[in-house]
This record gives structure tokens, C-alpha cells and sequence, in this order.
């Protein structure tokens, strides 16, 4: 999947593209020592938060790094990105439907989530795009893809229930193929699933949109960030398994 299919004469473009890209630089940004706090360190996967508070309202922005085995970034990414998964893997989730596909890269997405007691209950409603740029890659890297997911208005989609809150979001996982065997002397057709690796950042900062306990939302958070990432990667590590790799 090389360039982008969205039109750059949609109306939407320039914002996903400028989001895209901006996302994709503060998640290769690291982590500052001093400015992120490590809440959960577990094998591989480590996850930092900063505490920022707007209107009086907790939207702590998280950094999660992540490294697998076995797993191709495309891949990794086809199941996150792709709409009909969601179901599977998203336990925050009531229900969710596709809006609209504006191009094979891109989609808007409405998602009722589950409620937390004692607050409202929230919903989603966002553009997601799909896109690889190899241009940003690291050195020890095969590719990279960056799926960016942006919260949106649509005056065509109410809200589900009149004590629903709508949060907003800016959240993008960002996925690095890695191959073992020195990359000039092999074919990608030769390559077994012991060949390859996928370096993962995920960024997320969501407002929620209205009042909520701010101690109950970082509690939620501290719990439900790494729940999702560690159930979203043995999804996909079950999901890829005897399947061809798909690069
Ligand atoms: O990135 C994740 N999921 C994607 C699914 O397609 C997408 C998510 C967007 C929405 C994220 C909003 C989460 C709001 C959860 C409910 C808030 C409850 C309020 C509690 C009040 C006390 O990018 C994974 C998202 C994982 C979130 C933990």
C-alpha cells in the first residue's frame, strides 16, 4: 500500500495530513526524562503518561513503546486500523459502525463505549487514517506505517442517547518492521515469521468531553491502556499465525 488514496481535493485532507504527519514526529519523538512518568513497564511494553488537566477536565496525553516478534507492521496495523476487528479486540466498546469510507486509507467511525459508573456515558466519532511512510523509517527498519485517528464533527450523526457524551481524541500507533537476517542478501519471500519484528508506538490523548471523576479517569486510564494494548497484540499475534506474511 505505497501513497496515499484519499484525494487531496477532499475536504478532509489537509487536516488528516497535517495531523498524520505531526503525529508521526511527536511519536518518534521519545520520551523525556523529567516530563513522562513510567506507569506500566511489562516485558517489552512501557507505558508513559504526562498530567495535563484543560477546563479542569483530565487529558493526560500517553506514549506507549512496544517491540514484538513474529509480526509484520502492516499487519499489526491492518487489524487495528480495519473497522470489521474492532468488536473483537476494543473492550471499551458497545457498539461501533463505519460512517463513511472516504478512500481505501481512510474512514470515519461513530463508537458508543461502554459506561463508567459513575460518570456518562461516551461515544467517538473520528476520521482514521491508514499510510505508509517510509521516508521516516529508522535505520534498522523496513518500513513504517502510521495509523492517525482524529476525533470529527458530522451534523449526520446524532448524538446515540441524550446523556451520551462525545470525547475528543488524537490518537496514532505508529509500527516499524524489523528484519533479523541482513536485509541485503535476502529475499522478503524467503523470510519465516522468526525473521521479523514490529516496533510500536502508540500516542493517545482524549478529552472526555464533559464532566467525570478526574481520580475515576486515571484510574480507568492506568487500567485500561495497558489492558488494550496486551490484548490487541496477542489478537493479532492470533490472528497472523499460519498466514503468509503480509509486508
Ligand atoms: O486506540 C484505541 N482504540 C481505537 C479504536 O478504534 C480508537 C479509539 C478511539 C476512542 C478512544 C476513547 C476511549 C474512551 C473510553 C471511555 C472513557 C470512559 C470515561 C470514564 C469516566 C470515568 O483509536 C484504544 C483505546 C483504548 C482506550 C483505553
Amino acid at each position: 500500500m505505497d501513497g496515499v488514496s484519499l484525494s487531496s481535493s477532499h475536504p478532509l485532507f489537509k487536516e488528516i495530513d497535517k495531523l498524520t504527519m505531526e503525529q508521526l514526529s511527536y511519536a518518534k519523538a521519545g520520551v523525556e526524562e523529567g516530563v513522562w512518568q513510567l506507569f506500566a513497564d511489562e516485558g517489552e511494553m512501557k507505558m508513559y503518561k504526562r498530567d495535563l488537566e484543560i477546563d479542569g477536565m483530565v487529558c493526560d496525553p500517553l506514549k506507549a513503546v512496544h517491540s514484538i516478534k513474529g509480526v509484520t507492521a502492516r499487519e499489526y496495523l491492518h487489524y487495528f486500523f480495519d473497522s470489521s476487528y474492532k468488536l473483537d479486540w476494543d473492550t471499551t466498546l458497545d457498539n461501533m459502525r463505519v460512517v463513511e469510507h472516504l478512500a481505501s486509507d481512510t474512514a470515519v467511525i461513530h463508537q458508543v463505549h461502554k459506561r463508567v459508573w459513575p460518570a456518562a456515558q461516551r461515544e467517538s466519532l473520528f476520521w482514521s487514517h491508514f499510510r505508509k511512510v517510509n521516508s521516516y523509517k529508522d535505520p534498522d527498519a523496513s518500513d513504517l506505517y502510521i495509523v492517525c485517528n482524529h476525533d470529527c464533527e458530522r451534523p449526520d450523526v446524532a448524538l446515540s442517547n441524550k446523556a451520551c457524551l462525545r470525547v475528543g481524541l488524537t490518537i496514532a500507533m505508529v509500527c516499524q518492521t524489523v528484519i533479523k537476517r541482513p536485509q541485503s542478501k535476502v529475499q522478503f519471500s524467503e523470510l519465516s515469521r522468526e525473521d521479523i519484528g514490529c516496533k510500536i508506538i502508540y500516542v493517545a490523548q482524549v478529552n472526555p468531553g464533559g464532566w467525570a471523576p478526574n481520580s475515576v479517569l486515571r484510574v480507568v486510564y492506568k487500567r485500561e491502556y495497558p489492558k488494550f494494548l496486551k490484548r490487541f497484540t496477542q489478537y493479532v499475534e492470533q490472528k497472523v499465525k499460519n498466514k503468509p506474511i503480509m509486508f
